[in-house]
Order: structure tokens, then sequence, then C-alpha cells
């Protein structure tokens, strides 16, 4: 009899051991849950076989047994309801950390973009030209032949179309427009002289790509038409511009050119902004950088939108933004205004 209640009492002193051990390793409430299972299960617990077995033991033991085996369950259960409340409290501080809101931190900055050097570039020509009465607008850049080349005198088969490679979205009567010309037509058709405005935008042409030149860049075209501008307006306009743009010291000079759409025509440079014209490899020596073209609008385009060449008289420049923008930022790659590299954009905050 002696033997067989101390086998009991082993058995429970052994679920004792295990059931401590294990409730001491338990980290989660879910793990709990399983350890609770496994001692206090219905089906298969320890602790539940060992008061199911009570029944099977001769009387004279089973109280004895029933009272150590009752004991070490209100003991467990003891423990399991400690261990939870901890392990509960933990999960909630847990939970609330991730929620925590700190409100002594710093702020985090928000990420803030800037404008593109060409954008800005583009602004800063309006308020120069805006100074000097010029209004600026806008154009389409998906154009038909007629406005890029036939209206401005280029008509099929000019020569001046291969100095142009275009883009043909309909062959022979939509393209991605060549230069921001078109936009003299589409002025002059739509108001009457006087005219005063600038409209910058892109232009594409499918030309080889190097440091210098982008199959799809920036010019800002300029048209003015009165009954009295001559070729020394032009003149002064450009050259106050590039005064305003890179300094009051500027010099500004033309060169004798040819565009279909302009009679007389110039090319104009100003003196190299990197060494005052003392030649440099930036302006290949020569002390000059070629900005665009211009002239005074043909009598032919004039009549072709309904005015009177006897009567108005106008003058039209281009200008390549990209080259501009090159310069005043001291940049010698073109591509890398559209190459997309935050590196390169970040410098202009
Ligand atoms: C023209 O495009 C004429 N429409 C300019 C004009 C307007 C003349 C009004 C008369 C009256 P041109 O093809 O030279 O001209 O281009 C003008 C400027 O655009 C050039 O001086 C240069 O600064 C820029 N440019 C031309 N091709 C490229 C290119 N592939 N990449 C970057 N800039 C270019």
């Amino acid at each position: 009899m002696a033997t067989e209640l101390s086998e009991q009492e082993l058995a429970l002193a052994d679920v004792r051991q295990r059931a401590v051990a294990d409730l001491e390793q338990i980290g989660t409430t879910e793990d709990l849950e399983e350890w609770r299972t496994r001692y206090f299960g219905r089906e298969r617990g320890e602790v539940s076989a060992i008061l199911k077995g009570l029944g099977k033991l001769p009387p004279e033991q089973r109280k004895a047994v029933g009272q150590a085996a009752n004991a070490l369950k209100a003991e467990l259960e003891g423990l399991m309801e400690a261990r939870g409340q901890e392990l509960r409290a933990a999960e909630r501080l847990a939970a609330l950390d991730r929620e925590r809101l700190d409100v002594t931190l710093p702020g985090r900055r928000a990420a803030r973009g800037h404008i593109h050097p060409i954008s800005q570039t583009i602004r800063d020509i309006s308020r120069i030209f805006r100074l000097m009465g010029f209004q600026t607008l806008d154009g389409p850049e998906v154009e038909t032949d007629y406005y890029n080349f036939q209206a401005l005198n280029i008509p099929v088969d000019h020569p001046a179309r291969d100095m142009q490679d275009t883009f043909w979205v309909v062959p022979g009567q939509i393209l991605l427009r060549t230069q921001t010309s078109n936009n003299q037509i589409r002025i002059m058709e739509q108001v009457r002289p006087p005219v005063r405005a600038i409209v910058p935008g892109k232009v594409y042409r499918h030309e080889a790509i190097d440091a210098s030149h982008e199959a799809m860049f920036h010019q800002v075209e300029g048209i003015l038409v009165d009954e009295t501008c001559t070729m020394s307006d032009l003149r002064g306009v450009v050259t106050r511009f590039a005064r305003e743009m890179f300094g009051a010291n500027r010099k500004v000079r033309f060169r004798p050119s040819y565009f279909p759409f302009t009679e007389p025509s110039a090319e104009f440079d100003i003196d190299c902004i990197v060494c005052d014209g003392k030649g440099c490899r930036v302006c290949k020596y020569s002390g000059w950088l070629e900005m665009g073209g211009s002239g005074m609008v043909d009598p032919r385009v004039l009549r072709g939108v309904g005015y009177d060449p006897t009567i108005y008289r106008g003058f039209a420049f281009g200008l390549g933004i990209e080259r501009i923008a090159m310069l005043r930022y001291g940049i010698d790659e073109i591509r890398l205004f559209s190459g997309n590299d935050l590196r390169f954009l970040r410098q202009f905050t």
C-alpha cells in the first residue's frame, strides 16, 4: 500500500515539475493556452487524467491522493492565472508602444519637390520678356505640317526641312513640332496687330544626340508685330534679354543667316560667359556662344495670316532653352536635364 501511494505521489511530483518548468518558458498568451490544454484539457490534460483516475484507486488511498491532486491543480491554476496576467499586460504594453505618439519628438520633414532647372529657366525668361511687354502664350506640340512648315514658307521638298528631321505622327500631315515657330502663325491668325508674345515649349527633332544636342529640347519663340518695328528693335530686345539673363556687360552679335520665314535673317550669339570672350573650350575658342535665330517676319508669311505687309511689319526670334540653362548653371551635358537622375536634380533646390 505504501508503495502504491508513493507511486501516485511520484507521478504528481513529476507532473508538477514539468508543468512549472514549461510555464517559465512561455512567452505569449497563445503558448499559455497550449500549456493549459496540455495539463488541464478535458480529454488529454495530464492533471485531468490523474483526477479522473481517482475513482479506480482503492478507497483507503483515494482520499490522500485526491487531496494531493486537488492541491496540485489549485497550485498550477494559480500559477497559470498569474502568468496569464503578466503576459496580457506585456502584450498590451507592446501594442501601446506600437501606437505610441511622442509629441515631444521633432516633426518629420515633409518631402518637398522643387522646380526643374528647365522650368525655372522658362519662368525667368518669361519674367524678363514681361518687363518688355511680351505676354507668355502656349501652343500645341502635336502639330500639322501646315503650321510647322508650310505657313512658315517651307513647302514640301524645301531643303530647310532637312535641317529639322521630323518625327511624324501621320506621315506628311501630323508631326511633333520641330520648332516653336509654329506659334508665330497660330498667334497672328488669332489676333490683330500689335502683337507682342513669347511661347516657350518642347520641340522634337529626329537627330543624333550628343552633349549639346537632344531629340527633345525646349525653345522659346518671340514675335512682335506692329507698324514701325525694325531690325534694330529686334537687336535691342535680344540684347536686353541677354543682359538681364547673363549680366549687364554681355555683348550680343548678329550674324547674317537664313530662315525661310524671316527676311532678313540673323543668328545671334553672346560673348562667352565662361571666358568673357577670350576663347575657351566652352565657346570652342571663338569667344562667342550661339543663342538662337531671328529676323524680320517675311512679308509672304504676313500675307498668309491675313496681315497687310504694306502696313505691318514684325520680327521673330527663337532661342534654345537648354543652351541658356547650361550656361547659367555651368552644365556641359544636355542629357542631364531629361535623365531623371535625382543626384543631378537635387542640386537645384
Ligand atoms: C529654329 O528652330 C528657328 N525656328 C529659330 C527662329 C525663330 C528663326 C524665329 C527665326 C525666327 P534653329 O534650328 O537654329 O532655329 O534652332 C534654334 C535654337 O535651338 C538653336 O540656336 C539652339 O540653341 C537650339 N537647338 C537646336 N537644335 C537643338 C538640339 N538638337 N538640342 C538642343 N538645342 C537645340
